[in-house]
């Protein structure tokens, strides 16, 4: 949009008034924030509602992407940047002498989303409206995020994320679409008058679901789509009808982020969360489409339904329902349409990939569906056990064990399923749904997952921005693979020198943060060494953990190493208590190393609490290793990996998930490859003959660093230390933590030497970010609509293979 800086200027002024009845020298950063917010509201609403009439008018083909998280981040300055506006707004207030990054920070990040899931949900909520695809977002409008991390006494402890205290600017309540979603009770089918059974509920519990819509802003395309977010009530006409207990467990649908599920109640708690908006979506999609179509016919046509992990794989049968008993469908017809609709993606071969719900708590909670999945499951015996046997169908049915299995149901209801990188994708096939795969192999694709460098570079790293325009010009702002025009800079001396300073420059910025965060001084020439990511055991944490106290006793016994700040940033769940306790730990260690003084010249340790989108946006610049050490063929994708890379960090990996994409498009040389195959770890399964033990044995290094767990000398660990003692040694290290660590630590003193040389560091940092762009999510969403939804896109970014 076009917007000068004087009209910004006086529509800024009056909003402050209006909001406020207040001049802007009288409010606080919180009040200018929503002054900003407003006004940028203001702005798109228009787009908006263009965009909207004109899907609606040009029968546009929509999808919907339905995922139990959204992980937008702040969304104020990416608004204004896909508004086209954000540095005349910058300018224009710093001339009435405010400050917009401290405006910026008084945004709190939406708790909506805990990791990488759902971090991906929202860049392509970015990237549909970019390349102008009619993309809507389908979700839970949670009162309070997952928990907000603090640290006491080195322990994780989860405080109310109590994100939307001061509202939610981007949102609209949208009352007149609300819908009612029916729980519990009985269905009974009673023939209706043209024959067809027709559905009688008895003493179901009626909860009402209000939409609050947030506009998702295109870059700079006029196109602006809709995540709708549904908040759970109590039905209008309940009169006084309800009892406050009622009344209590409606708002607990809405109210967290993965409510503790280790007991039942919670467990039913989730179910509830995931029928509440998976119903709700459908029955809102389906009434849309109907306002312009008196049949059901064509449905698929105009719209998908794309199922993002098992948690909205309710959606199967939930559509079923509504063309069966709502639009009078017959079967056959209703489930030719449902297939052809969904789509479903996995994202992790752990065992929450395969969400299962035992059948008497599904049934009770959601009787009509549990018919129709019988009736589902019935069918699918019925027509594949003639082909594949009883054996294998029994293994793979939607019903089996007493359980309603999801992951199962999701493949059989879509007619696309994939995997969110090539190893992850092969995986799915040969090993979790091996059999479906064999049963449906035309179903199963690869679709390697992505980032929007619009938020990572663009917004966040100002001084790289400046950098890459200044050399190769701003196309690449569109079209990220414009970048690779910055590799014929690979002898250039000066470029090379003026990329370390950008960098130098970021982790000067970090270095503050830390020293206000948590009170540590660390040097920024030192080697930043980050690992940020959800704390689990498979992704290894505990490896990085083993580095740095070899790195320790090294420097105990006289060694010289280039000085390395390693930061962490991870939430464990609150219910997983081994990835607490290596919060733990990692903080003892912290303590043990920083306050060492013949130790911290060298080695620095820090955590920094409760990690999200805004402390991400803080690490990621100030990288210089990017730590990608899951056990090989457990991490699906990862997409820190890809963010750190287009920052300019040099990847330390194993051969898991994307970083094998991110190996094919820097080389061997530009990246840092340690550790166990896949396959080799699969021999291991295969034969039986891991054991850990030897390498504590045979590896005087690793038995010094390990002994320290359980010898006092990391104080104040006593019960952590031995738990993880226990688990490599007792048990058998289940992540191959231990065969992984000579090779680590081998790695790690190449990247020790390189850092030596500055020049040859920047030219490897250069290969990388030259290779970022092809992660641009912006074609990884147009991958999904030419390959998936059929959906194309109106304003394309050009990938090469259009
Ligand atoms: C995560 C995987 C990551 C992957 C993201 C996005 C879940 C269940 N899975 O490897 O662990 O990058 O999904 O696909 O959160």
């Amino acid at each position: 949009m076009i917007l000068t800086k004087e009209q910004f200027i006086t529509e800024f002024k009056d909003m402050a008034v209006k909001l406020y009845a207040a001049p802007l020298e009288d409010l606080s950063s919180q009040q200018l924030y929503q002054v900003l917010a407003l006004l940028t509201r203001s702005y798109l609403a228009q787009p908006w509602a263009d965009t909207k009439q004109r899907y609606d008018q040009e029968e546009t083909k929509k999808v919907y992407y339905f995922s139990i998280e959204f992980l937008p981040g702040r969304l104020l300055q990416s608004n204004l940047l896909n508004l086209g506006i954000l540095d005349q707004v910058r300018q224009s207030l710093a001339e009435l002498g405010l400050n917009p990054q401290e405006i910026f920070a008084a945004e709190s990040d939406p708790g909506l989303g805990n990791g990488g899931l759902g971090r991906l949900a929202s860049a392509f909520m970015d990237a549909m409206a970019s390349v102008g695809m009619a993309g809507h977002g389908n979700g839970i409008r949670y009162q309070y995020g997952l928990f907000k991390q603090a640290f006491v006494n080195g322990y994780q402890v989860e405080l109310p994320d109590d994100w939307m205290r001061n509202g939610f600017a981007w949102e609209t309540r949208k009352e007149n679409r609300a819908i009612t979603v029916k729980f519990g009770g009985q269905a009974e089918l009673r023939p209706s008058r043209n024959g067809n059974l027709g559905v009688v509920y008895h003493n179901t519990e009626d909860v009402l679901a209000v939409p609050y819509d947030v506009a998702m802003v295109g870059y700079q395309n006029n196109v602006v789509n809709n995540l709708r977010l549904w908040s759970a009530e109590v039905p209008l006409n309940a009169g006084s009808n309800f009892t406050l207990a009622q009344k209590e467990r409606i708002n607990q649908i809405t109210q967290n982020l993965y409510p503790d599920d280790s007991n039942d109640a919670g467990k039913e708690l989730r179910l509830w969360q995931e029928y509440f908006f998976t119903s709700a979506g459908i029955q809102s999609v389906v009434r849309h489409y109907r306002r312009k179509h008196n049949t059901m016919k064509h449905f698929a046509q105009q719209v998908a339904i794309h199922i993002n992990d098992t948690h909205p794989a309710v959606a199967v049968p939930e559509l079923m329902r509504v063309l069966m008993d709502d639009e009078q469908v017959g079967w056959d017809e209703a489930w030719q349409i449902t297939v052809e609709v969904m789509s479903y993606t996995n994202h992790t071969l752990l065992s929450e990939a395969l969400e299962v719900w035992p059948i008497h708590m599904f049934s009770e909670t959601l009787p009509r569906i549990y018919q129709i999945i019988q009736e589902i499951d019935r069918r699918f015996r019925l027509t594949l056990i003639p082909n594949f046997g009883q054996g294998m169908i029994d293994r793979v049915a939607p019903l089996g064990n007493g359980q309603v299995r999801m992951a199962f149901l999701a493949t059989i209801g879509s007619h696309s399923i994939n995997g969110v990188a090539p190893i992850h994708s092969e995986l799915l096939k040969n090993d979790v749904l091996n059999d479906l795969y064999q049963i449906f192999p035309e179903r199963f694709n690869n679709k390697t997952n992505g980032i929007t460098p619009r938020r990572w570079i663009q917004i966040n790293d100002r001084p790289l921005l400046g950098l890459i325009d200044q050399q190769i010009g701003t196309q690449w702002r569109k079209n990220p693979l414009a970048l690779t025009e910055l590799a014929h800079l690979v002898d250039d001396q000066a470029f090379l020198a003026a990329l370390n300073a950008t960098k130098a420059e970021n982790k000067q910025i970090l270095a503050n943060y830390i020293s206000q965060a948590v009170g540590l001084k660390v040097d920024p020439t030192a080697i930043f060494d980050v690992q940020i990511k959800r704390l689990h055991a498979y992704k290894r944490q505990l490896l990085h953990v083993l580095g740095i106290l070899d790195a320790y006793l090294a420097i105990k016994r006289g060694e010289k190493r280039p000085q390395r700040v390693h930061i962490f940033g991870a939430k464990a769940a609150p219910s997983y208590t081994y990835a607490k306790e290596i919060i733990k730990v990692i903080n003892a260690v912290a303590d043990l190393v920083n306050h060492d003084d013949q130790v911290s010249p060298y080695l620095q340790v820090v955590f920094l609490p409760n990690y999200g989108v805004s402390i991400a946006e803080k690490i990621i610049p100030a990288a210089d290793i990017s730590e990608q050490i899951s056990t090989a063929g457990k991490e699906a994708s990862g997409t820190s990996n890809m963010k750190l890379m287009s920052a300019g960090a040099l990847t330390l990996a194993t051969l898991d998930g994307a970083n094998i994409e991110i190996k094919n498009a820097v080389g061997a040389d530009n990246i840092e490859i340690f550790g166990l195959t896949e396959e080799e770890i699969d021999g291991y399964h295969q034969r039986g003959d891991y054991h850990a033990r030897d390498f504590y044995e045979n590896d005087p290094r690793l038995k010094a660093v390990l002994d320290m767990f359980v010898n006092g000398q990391i104080p104040g660990i006593e019960i952590e230390g031995r738990d993880i003692f226990n688990s490599l040694l007792t048990y058998n290290d289940e992540y191959f933590v231990l065969a992984d660590f000579e090779s680590y630590v081998a790695a790690n003193a190449r990247l020790d030497d390189l850092y030596q040389r500055p020049q040859d560091w920047a030219k490897k940092v250069l290969v990388n970010i030259a290779n970022s762009g092809q992660f641009s999510a912006d074609f990884t969403v147009q991958r999904y609509g030419r390959e998936i939804w059929q959906v194309t896109p109106t304003t394309p970014v050009n990938d090469g293979l259009d």
